[in-house]
C-alpha cells in the first residue's frame, strides 16, 4: 500500500500559497487523494449545534448577529435549562449525530452559576456517549481544566481571519487572545476545534495566513471549521457579496492537504449552496457538517436534518457513527 502523506507542522507560507493557487481541479484531486489516505471517504460526521445562550454579546465581531451593539432581529435568550439541553442532545443522537456542540454568546467564561450549569450540561451530554463540544468565548486554563474534568471532548475557538486583518473585523479582543485560549484548551487536554470565516472582505493572502497559523500549530486542531459568512441584517457586513462556493472549495481542499488528519467541517453557508456545491465540498475533503433540530445554525438558517440525510444518501455517504480518535493519530 502506498505510504500516506506525513503530518507536518513546518509548512512555509510559500508552500501553502502554492497549494492554494493550484488549478482548481488539480487541487481538488490532490485533496481527495489525501482525504482517502487518512479518512473513510464514505463517512460524514454530523455535529449538532445548539445555541444555549443567544444574543446580547458585548463583543463587536462585525459578522455576528449576536453582538448586542448591532440592531439585528435576533431574540435574546438567557442560558437554557439543563434538562432542555440534554433533551436536544438525545434527539440529536437519535437523528444520527455523534457530536453535540453547545454555543454561548459570551465574550468569556466567568466563574459564576451559569458556568456551573454549563458544567452540568457537559456531564449530561457526555453520559449519552456523544462527543461534547462547547464554544463559550475566552477561557482561562483553570476553566478549561474544569470543562475537561466534566468530560468535554472539544472546544471551538475560531481564529476567524488572519492576524493582520483581525482588527478590521473585531476590536474588542485581539488575535493573541484567541491563541491564548486555544493554548489553554490544549494544556487542559481537550481537543481543539478552530478554523475561520471567508467572505469578510479579506484577501487571498489573509486566508493563506490564517491557514498557515493553523497548520503550524504544535498540534493541528483536530477539527477545522470553514465558514462562509452568513450575512446578517444589521451587522456591518450585511451587504458583503455572497461567497463564491469555488472559494470555499479552494479553502477546504487546502485545509485538507495541509492538515490531513483533521476533521474539516463545512460549516456556515450551506443554506445558500446547492446539493451539487455541497457535493464538491465533500469531494474536496470536507467530512463534517453542522446540523440543528431547529433548522438553524445559531441564529441563521441551515438545512434540516432530513434534507441532510437525503443529501448524504444521494452522494453515497453515511453519517459517521463515532469520530475516530484523532487525538492519538495527530502526533506532531
Ligand atoms: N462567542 C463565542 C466566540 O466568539 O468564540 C462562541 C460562539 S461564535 C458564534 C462561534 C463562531 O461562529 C465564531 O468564531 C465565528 O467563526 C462563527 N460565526 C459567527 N457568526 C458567523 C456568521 N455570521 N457567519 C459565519 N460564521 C459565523
Ligand atoms: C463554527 O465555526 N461555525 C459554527 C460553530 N463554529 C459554532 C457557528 C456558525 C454561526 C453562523 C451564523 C449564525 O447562525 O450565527
Ligand atoms: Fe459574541 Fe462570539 Fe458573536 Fe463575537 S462571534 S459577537 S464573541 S457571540
Amino acid at each position: 500500500m502506498k505510504e500516506r502523506t506525513l503530518l507536518r507542522n513546518d509548512w512555509t507560507r510559500e508552500e501553502i500559497e502554492q497549494i492554494y493557487n493550484l488549478p482548481l481541479l488539480e487541487l481538488v484531486y490532490k485533496a481527495a487523494t489525501v482525504h482517502r489516505e487518512w479518512h473513510n471517504p464514505e463517512e460524514v460526521q454530523m455535529s449538532t449545534l445548539l445555541s444555549i445562550k443567544t444574543g446580547g454579546c458585548p463583543e463587536d465581531c462585525s459578522y455576528c448577529g449576536q453582538a448586542a451593539r448591532y440592531h439585528t432581529n435576533i431574540k435574546v435568550q438567557a442560558l437554557l435549562p439543563t434538562e432542555k439541553v440534554i433533551e436536544h442532545a438525545k434527539n440529536a443522537k437519535e437523528g444520527g449525530s455523534s457530536r453535540f456542540c453547545m454555543a454561548a454568546a459570551w465574550r468569556e467564561v466567568r466563574n459564576n452559576r451559569d458556568f456551573d450549569r454549563v458544567i452540568d450540561m457537559v456531564k449530561g451530554v457526555n453520559e449519552l456517549g456523544m462527543e461534547v463540544c462547547c464554544t463559550l468565548g475566552m477561557l482561562t486554563e483553570e476553566q478549561a481544566i474544569r470543562l475537561q474534568e466534566a468530560g468535554l471532548y472539544a472546544y471551538n475557538h475560531n481564529l476567524d481571519t488572519s492576524e493582520q486583518y483581525y482588527e478590521e473585523i473585531i476590536s474588542t479582543r485581539t488575535f493573541d487572545n484567541r491563541i491564548n485560549t486555544i493554548n489553554n484548551v490544549r494544556k487542559a487536554g481537550i481537543t481543539v476545534c478552530s478554523g475561520g470565516i471567508i467572505g469578510l472582505g479579506e484577501t487571498h493572502g489573509d486566508r493563506i495566513s490564517m491557514l498557515l497559523t493553523l497548520a503550524t500549530m504544535l498540534k493541528h486542531p483536530e477539527s477545522v471549521p470553514i465558514n462562509a459568512l452568513a450575512r446578517v441584517k444589521g451587522t456591518p457586513l450585511e451587504n458583503n457579496e455572497k461567497t463564491d462556493t469555488w472559494e470555499m472549495i479552494r479553502m477546504i481542499a487546502t485545509a485538507r492537504i495541509i492538515m490531513p488528519s483533521s476533521m474539516v467541517r463545512l460549516s456556515a453557508g450551506r443554506i445558500e449552496m446547492t446539493d451539487f456545491e455541497q457535493g464538491w465540498c465533500f469531494m474536496a475533503g470536507a467530512n463534517s457538517i453542522f446540523t440543528g433540530e431547529r433548522e438553524t445554525l445559531l441564529v441563521t438558517p441551515n438545512p434540516g436534518v432530513s434534507e441532510d440525510l437525503q443529501l448524504l444518501k444521494t452522494l453515497g455517504l453515511k453519517p459517521m457513527v463515532k469520530e475516530k480518535s484523532n487525538v492519538l493519530k495527530n502526533e506532531i
